[in-house]
């Protein structure tokens, strides 16, 4: 029989990547059902149409007579499930939640990197790839003995019996790349610079569903696992898997595992603590962490879609409610023909344009899908002009770093929405200002009259209603000082490529 002839033991290192593995896999998990749970619904294509999702975990249903904002849909979840778990307004557990599973995944898969390097040099690739075909009749003799309750003696163990290697290789080679895969497809910059990608998996909302999948083909994993260590042999397996020694030595072997486990705990019980004292400490030191990692990955990625118009939604979310100023109901009230956009601050010419300057100047069509940070996607065709005929006009100083972006929008506690982006991005080939959407004018819920396009982001810095760009060298002085409204009020990252 194949493993026989290998002695395989359980070098230390595989006790040490399987615990940081359970350490950084359970706060994978926790956060990726708060992150679930700000849009609760599951879809099989990328237009989201209401209704049109094949799981959901709300009972509320999307009421058509009304316009219905994303924001609405964030759903409760205990914060001894979710992480950080949702306070009754439920206002930064979102953003919170994902700067612990973007945190979480850098140190699980450079863990995982650390493991197959240790792995493959040595023999002990042997411990998970099959070396003979017959491992499938015996894992499945083996899964048959289970279904009967025969727990398998230790004598099948080489280290590993054959049910049990084929699973660990399932999760080892195709569930881990899988979760990969796919939550990169979830990321904007990824699927705008290679449309491709989301495409493997049938569009960005399957790739979603598949995380999703994976997420609960683990934690089936995770149960099984647990059961079978206990139920075979518990004492020999615990000295394996706490002390990598062969001889049974069960009682410091419990302490030691017990020890681990506690420490898991732990960390669990401080973060959602910390999270929820705290959140904007955990937005600048756990969230800028990963955002900066992020941006230093994907933060050039720029975006390449173009989509056909068979791809364009019927129905596409919204996010935020227009705005109830009075400047902006007279501008509305007559047609916009009043509008000025107004750029300012760090440039050499000022403007203000009105809307037939606008559309007077170089116009470019777009077809690309929007991805909210919250879940859902939609796909339209925008048409406006590029940002980069509004540079080459104001003529940024050499000092400008940002430009900040203010909306006509204030939004219910009376706080001004704002975005900002680097100047680099400014530039970008599908960054536009729109004010045509599928061919028509840009529809109000949509951010008439004027709205910006940064494909290769997600939704939140979308800014609609745009009021005036300023050019600025640092954004500490805006708002509370995060780069935007949603960064400061729902502690969003700034660099929003994921
Ligand atoms: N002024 C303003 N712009 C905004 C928002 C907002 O609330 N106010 N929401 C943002 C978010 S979170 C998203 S997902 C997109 C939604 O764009 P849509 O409503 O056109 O689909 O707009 C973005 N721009
Ligand atoms: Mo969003």
């Amino acid at each position: 029989m194949g493993s026989d002839n290998v002695a395989l033991d359980f070098p230390h290192w595989l006790n040490v990547t399987h615990f940081v593995n359970f350490l950084f896999i359970s706060l994978l998990v926790r956060s990726g059902i708060q992150i679930l749970m700000d849009h609760p619904r599951l879809y099989l294509n990328d237009h989201c149409v209401r209704g049109g999702e094949w799981l959901k975990f709300t009972k509320r249903m999307v009421p058509t007579d009304r316009p219905y904002t994303a924001r609405e849909e964030m759903s409760h979840i205990n914060s001894w499930i979710g992480l950080p778990g949702s306070t009754p307004d439920k206002k930064y557990s979102f953003g919170i939640g994902r700067h612990w599973h973007l945190f979480s995944v850098i140190f699980w898969v450079t863990n995982g990197f650390v493991y197959l390097t240790c792995l493959f040099p040595t023999n002990n690739y042997h411990r998970l790839i099959p070396r003979s075909w017959d491992i499938f009749p015996r894992a499945w003799g083996a899964f048959i003995d289970l279904l009967h309750f025969q727990i398998p003696d230790q004598s099948a163990f080489h280290p590993y019996n054959p049910l049990q290697q084929l699973s660990y290789a399932f999760v080892i080679f195709i569930l881990a790349p899988l979760a990969m895969i796919s939550g990169a497809c979830l990321s904007p910059a990824v699927s705008a610079r290679f449309p491709f990608l989301p495409k493997l998996f049938g569009g960005r909302q399957r790739a979603r569903s598949v995380h999703f999948l994976v997420l609960v083909g683990f934690l089936l994993f995770f149960i099984c696992h647990i059961a079978l260590v206990y139920a075979s042999g518990f004492d020999v397996n615990i000295t394996h898997i706490a002390l990598g020694l062969k001889r049974e030595t069960p009682f410091i072997a419990h302490l030691v595992a017990l020890t681990g486990i506690l420490v898991v705990v732990g960390v669990h019980v401080f973060v959602t603590k910390w999270s929820n004292r705290n959140p904007r400490k955990v937005q600048n030191r756990v969230g800028m962490f990963a955002n900066n990692i992020f941006r230093f990955l994907l933060g050039g990625l720029k975006s390449r879609q173009n989509y056909s118009e068979n791809d364009i939604s019927e129905y596409h979310w919204i996010n935020g409610y227009p705005p109830k100023t009075e400047k902006w109901l007279n501008l509305l009230e007559n047609n916009f023909s009043d509008y000025k956009l107004e750029v300012k601050g760090m440039v050499e010419n000022p403007l203000s344009l009105s809307l037939t300057e606008i559309k007077e100047m170089p116009y470019t069509e777009q077809i690309t899908v929007h991805y909210c940070i919250q879940g859902w996607s939609g796909c339209a065709k925008w048409g406006g002009l590029p940002l980069t005929e509004i540079i080459k006009r104001c003529k940024p100083l050499p000092t400008a770093r940002y430009a900040v972006f203010r909306s006509h929008q204030h939004t219910d506690d009376q706080d001004e929405f704002y975005t900002t982006l680097e100047l680099s991005e400014t530039q970008y080939p599908q960054t536009i200002l729109a004010y045509k959407m599928n061919g028509k004018d840009l529809p109000v819920e949509h951010g008439a009259p004027l709205r910006l396009r940064m494909e290769s982001k997600v939704g939140y810095k979308m800014i609609k209603w745009i009021e005036s760009i300023e050019f600025i060298d640092s954004f500490e002085n805006i708002g509370q000082g995060q780069g935007g409204y949603r960064e400061d009020v729902q502690y969003f990252c700034p660099g929003a490529q994921i």
